[in-house]
C-alpha cells in the first residue's frame, strides 16, 4: 500500500492512500468545512496535484453551506453553472431526475475559463450502481507515442454546449427535455488547444470530452476519426479509477488534468442526488503558448478568469 501521512493544523495526521498508478486516492483523518487550517489546505491541493481525483469518506456533517466554504478555502467558487439556475442554491444539483452524465467529459469546456476543480458531495444514492469514473488525460497523453503527441499538440477543438456532435453518444433520451433546453439556452462555443499546459504542474494533457464539436480545419469524418482515437486513449482503463459512492463521500478533480462519467446501472426508479461546486480556472493555454479563443457567449457572470500568459 502507498500511503503518504503528513501532519495537519491540529497536529493529527492526514493519510493520502493511492488507489492506482496514474490516478485516484484516499484521503483519510480530514473533516472538511470552513475552518480548515493551512497545513490541511495544503496537503489537500498537493494530494490533488499528485492524483487528479481524491475521495474524502464520512463527511456527513457537510452541508451545502459548509461545502461551499471549504471550496473557499481550496479557490473561487463559481456561480453553479453558465446555463443551469440552481434556484439561487450555491452548488450545482446533480439530480438523475434530471439526466445522467453517462458520457465522457471534462466539466463546461465550452466556456474559455474551464474550471480548475469541482468538488462533488454524494447526498441521495440508489440501493446499487451510479458509481462514477475518472480517466488521468496527463497519463493519456503521456503515453501517446512521439508522433501522435505531436499530432495532438498541432490541432484545436471547438466545443459548444451542444453537447451531441461527437458521436460519444450522452444517451439525451436520459436528460429531461425541460433541463435540455435550460442547458442549451445560452449557446457557448470555444476553440481549445486539444494539448493543454497545466498551469500548475507544467504537464501536458489532452482536453477533449462530449462537448468537442469538430477539430478545427479537418473534414466531419477525419475530425470524428481523430477525436475518437484521442479520446480511445483517454478512457484506457489504466488511466482510470472508479468510486462507488455512500452517502456523505466527497470527491474533488483538478478538472485540468481528468474526464470523468458518471455509470448508469442503477435502477431508472431510483433516486440519484449530488451537490458539485467548482472552483475559477484560468484560460487554457497550449503548447505553442496559444491559449483558447471564445467563438460565441460570455462566460463572465459564471466566472472569472485571467488569461494565462502566453
Ligand atoms: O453524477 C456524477 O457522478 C457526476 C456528474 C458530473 O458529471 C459532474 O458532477 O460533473
Ligand atoms: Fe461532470
Amino acid at each position: 500500500m502507498s500511503v503518504d501521512i503528513s501532519a495537519t493544523d491540529s497536529g493529527a495526521a492526514v493519510r493520502v492512500v493511492r488507489l492506482g498508478a496514474h490516478i485516484g486516492a484516499r484521503v483519510e483523518g480530514v473533516r472538511l468545512g470552513g475552518d480548515l487550517g493551512a497545513r490541511t489546505v495544503s496537503a489537500i491541493r498537493a494530494a490533488l496535484r499528485e492524483h487528479r481525483v481524491i475521495f474524502f469518506q464520512g463527511q456527513d456533517h457537510l452541508t451545502e453551506d459548509g461545502q461551499h466554504e471549504f471550496a473557499e478555502l481550496l479557490g473561487n467558487p463559481t456561480t453553479p453553472h453558465p446555463t443551469l439556475s440552481s434556484g439561487g442554491a450555491k452548488s450545482l444539483a446533480i439530480d438523475s431526475r434530471h439526466g445522467r452524465s453517462n458520457v465522457w467529459h471534462t466539466d463546461v469546456t465550452f466556456v474559455d475559463r474551464v474550471p480548475r476543480a469541482s468538488i462533488l458531495r454524494a447526498v441521495t444514492l440508489p440501493s446499487y450502481g451510479g458509481s462514477t469514473t475518472w480517466a488521468s488525460t496527463v497519463a493519456a497523453y503521456e503515453a501517446l507515442p512521439e508522433p501522435l503527441k505531436v499530432l495532438a499538440e498541432s490541432l484545436r477543438a471547438r466545443h459548444t454546449n451542444l453537447y451531441d456532435y461527437a458521436g460519444e453518444g450522452r444517451s439525451s433520451e436520459q436528460n429531461s427535455a425541460a433541463y435540455r433546453r435550460e442547458f442549451e439556452s445560452r449557446y457557448f462555443e470555444t476553440e481549445h488547444p486539444v494539448v493543454e499546459v497545466h498551469p500548475e504542474t507544467g504537464e501536458r494533457a489532452l482536453l477533449l470530452g462530449c462537448f468537442v464539436k469538430e477539430l478545427v480545419g479537418l473534414s466531419g469524418n477525419e475530425s470524428k476519426a481523430l477525436f475518437q482515437l484521442f479520446q480511445q486513449r483517454i478512457t484506457r482503463l489504466e488511466n482510470t479509477t472508479r468510486w462507488n459512492w455512500s452517502p456523505g463521500d466527497v470527491a474533488i478533480w483538478d478538472n485540468r488534468a481528468t474526464q470523468h462519467y458518471a455509470i448508469d446501472d442503477y435502477d431508472g426508479s431510483e433516486r440519484r442526488t449530488l451537490t458539485r461546486i467548482t472552483l475559477a480556472g484560468d484560460i487554457p493555454v497550449g503548447v505553442d503558448g496559444r491559449a483558447s479563443t471564445v467563438i460565441a457567449g460570455d462566460a463572465g457572470d459564471y466566472s472569472s478568469a485571467t488569461p494565462r500568459a502566453a
